[in-house]
This record gives C-alpha cells, sequence and structure tokens, in this order.
C-alpha cells in the first residue's frame, strides 16, 4: 500500500478546518497511520519546501507554513499520493475543481489550506522528514476489505 504525507496548514488549523479536511480524505477510504500537531521550524521547512528556493513565493511560503500550529499525517491507500492530490484539488483555489478541498474552502495559492506529496520518492522524502518509522503504524483495519480489493 502506498503511503503520503499530508500537512493540514496553518491556514486550515486557525480556521477550525482540521476535522473536515481529515474526513473527506478518511471518508474516501484512505487509512490514518500516524498525525500529529506540531509547529513546523524554518530548518525543516527549508528541507520540506527545498525544491521551491529562490522562487518568488518562497520567502513568503517559509514564513507562512512556520507561522503556527500545523496538523500532520501519514496517510495509506492505494494509489494513496494521488488520491490525496486530487481530493486536494490543483494549487491555486481559484483553478481547483469544485468539490476538492482548495476549491471548496479557499481563495488563495497562497493559503490553500492542505499538502499532499507529489510523487513515490517525494512522498518518502517527506514522511522521512516528518516522522520517525516508530511513529508510522501498521495496523489492519476491519472496514479495509470492503474499501480495498
Ligand atoms: P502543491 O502544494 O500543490 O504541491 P507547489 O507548486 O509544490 O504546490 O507549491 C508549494 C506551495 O507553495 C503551495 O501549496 C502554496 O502554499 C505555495 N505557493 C505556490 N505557488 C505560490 C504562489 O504563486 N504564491 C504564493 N504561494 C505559492
Ligand atoms: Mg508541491
Amino acid at each position: 500500500m502506498e503511503r503520503t504525507l499530508v500537512i493540514i496548514k496553518p491556514d486550515a488549523v486557525q480556521r477550525g478546518l482540521i476535522g473536515e479536511i481529515i474526513t473527506r480524505l478518511e471518508r474516501r477510504g484512505l487509512k490514518i497511520v500516524a498525525m500529529k500537531m506540531m509547529q513546523i521550524s524554518k530548518k525543516l521547512a527549508a528541507k520540506h519546501y527545498g525544491v521551491h528556493v529562490g522562487k518568488p513565493f518562497y520567502e513568503g511560503l517559509i514564513e507562512y507554513i512556520t507561522s503556527n500550529p500545523v496538523a500532520v499525517m501519514a496517510v495509506e491507500g492505494r494509489q494513496a499520493i494521488e488520491i490525496v492530490r486530487n481530493t486536494m484539488g490543483a494549487t491555486n483555489p481559484a483553478q481547483a475543481a469544485p468539490g476538492t478541498i482548495r476549491a471548496d474552502l479557499a481563495l488563495e495559492i497562497g493559503r490553500n489550506l492542505v499538502h499532499g506529496s507529489d510523487g513515490p520518492e517525494t512522498a518518502a522524502f517527506e514522511l522521512g522528514l516528518f516522522f520517525g518509522e516508530d511513529e508510522i503504524l501498521s495496523w489492519k483495519r476491519d472496514t479495509d476489505r470492503w474499501i480495498s480489493e
């Protein structure tokens, strides 16, 4: 089963949308295998968003993501990476498809509520940044066989 990192960003936490976002992922059938609240340090943010260094929005992005607590999760499921990305919607909420988290709950690219890893290598790298191996649980859910064949 595939695993991916989800970050419920500071705007979502401040706006009381943790539950709403988790619910949308959970109801799709994804399984939460790790979860915690934290405040991201500048150092961790720089590692996580390293690919964006030098872009015009980089400084603001680091400021935003480190400004207030976030909720981070590891979620698991078949094609979890793609499923999470599709459930989040396009990076810019203005272009996100209706029914997605970003379209339904956000307006601007710089306050787009949620992060999801964008590929298998990124997912492995990002999960390693945010969780120790012992923090990610392998657990059997009784509904698994009704969600995945
Ligand atoms: P993603 O989060 O959908 O993978 P990326 O292009 O990887 O999108 O950008 C990472 C994050 O950087 C975005 O989610 C958003 O928070 C922020 N970001 C990207 N482009 C802009 C921009 O043009 N203005 C402000 N923030 C941006
Ligand atoms: Mg990205």
